[in-house]
């Protein structure tokens, strides 16, 4: 039906679901950082399959010609996030990138669709530098929590299994269904403060505990081994308590004796 090249017409969009990973994987850890949160959980990709968007260009009377202009989610990104809250927070951090272009929005969490649907869309325009030079693709960012991802997952397998002919009585279940993924997006918000105090003590928690054990094994290096074997004792006693403060200090005093020993080891050189 089509004598084009698909492999050489899908490379800028495999390029620019790559490209998009890497950033939102790394938008992700730099407010994690400088923050300690990050309206991202967690990204995925995919370039559609070549079945999905004939099958698509079909149903939308989209011409072989203008399949990139018509088919705007060939490059898909989905972005996970915890709370409703965060998502636009996320759609904020989207729009003020100079890397891409927002094209336009469609907010499925405000108007949900009528199978239960709930995310937020954005399709943006995201310049790929090919070998042969700039050349703009259409891509589309899902952003949904973590509770409208368990929905749509389960509801497009079953949509997929069904050929989208659902059974009236799967539909009227999965509309149960979407509402109680809402219900529990409601609870989850509720208490979004004491989940992220939780997270950022457990974050705090593991940082600490990471630098004491380098320092530990610092000491070793530095031949210090009487201090080192004290200070195991010390944070053995405390690593399965909750107590940060006390890691924080026992931290602190086992940076003075490594100080201390830097010192000396480089005075004597
Ligand atoms: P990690 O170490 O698992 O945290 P790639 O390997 O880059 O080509 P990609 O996109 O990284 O492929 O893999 P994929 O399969 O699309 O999944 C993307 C990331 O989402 C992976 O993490 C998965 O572990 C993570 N993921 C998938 N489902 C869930 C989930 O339900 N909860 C959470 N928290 N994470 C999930 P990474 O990036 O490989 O790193
Ligand atoms: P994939 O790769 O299988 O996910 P369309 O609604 O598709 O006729 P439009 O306007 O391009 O036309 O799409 P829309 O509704 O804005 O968003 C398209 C994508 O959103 C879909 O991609 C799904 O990923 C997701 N989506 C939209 N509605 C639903 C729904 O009712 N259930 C689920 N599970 N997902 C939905 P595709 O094309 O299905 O491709």
């Amino acid at each position: 039906m089509d004598g084009r090249d698909w492999r050489k017409f899908l490379v800028p969009y495999e390029q620019a679901v790559e490209e998009l990973k890497v950033k939102f994987k790394t938008m992700r850890s730099e407010l994690k950082i400088r923050e300690g949160y990050s309206p991202i959980e967690f990204v995925t990709g995919r370039v559609k399959k070549v079945s999905s968007i004939l099958e698509k260009a079909k149903r939308l009377q989209v011409p072989a010609d203008k399949i990139e202009q018509g088919i705007e989610d060939i490059a898909g990104i989905r972005i996970m996030s915890q709370f409703v809250e965060d998502i636009q927070r996320l759609a904020e951090l989207i729009r003020q990138r100079k890397d891409l272009k927002v094209v336009y929005e469609k907010d499925y969490i405000t108007n949900t669709k009528e199978s239960g649907y709930r995310s937020f869309h954005i399709i943006i325009e995201y310049p790929v530098q090919t070998a042969l030079g700039l050349k703009p693709v259409l891509a589309e960012i899902q952003i949904r929590t973590l509770a409208m991802n368990f929905w749509a997952t389960i509801e497009h397998s079953l949509n997929y299994k069904f050929n989208e002919e659902l059974p009236p009585k799967v539909r009227e279940r999965l509309k149960k269904a979407a509402e109680a993924a809402y219900l529990l997006d409601e609870e989850m918000s509720s208490i979004r403060d004491e989940v992220v105090e939780a997270q950022q003590l457990f974050d705090e928690k593991s940082t600490i505990v990471a630098t004491i054990l380098n320092a530990i094994q610092e000491l070793y290096f530095y031949n210090r081994v009487k201090e080192a074997e004290h200070f195991q004792l010390a944070f053995n006693q405390l690593a399965d308590s909750d107590n940060v403060r006390a890691l924080k200090e026992l931290s602190g005093r086992i940076q003075k004796v490594l100080n201390e020993a830097l010192k000396e080891h480089y005075d004597l050189e």
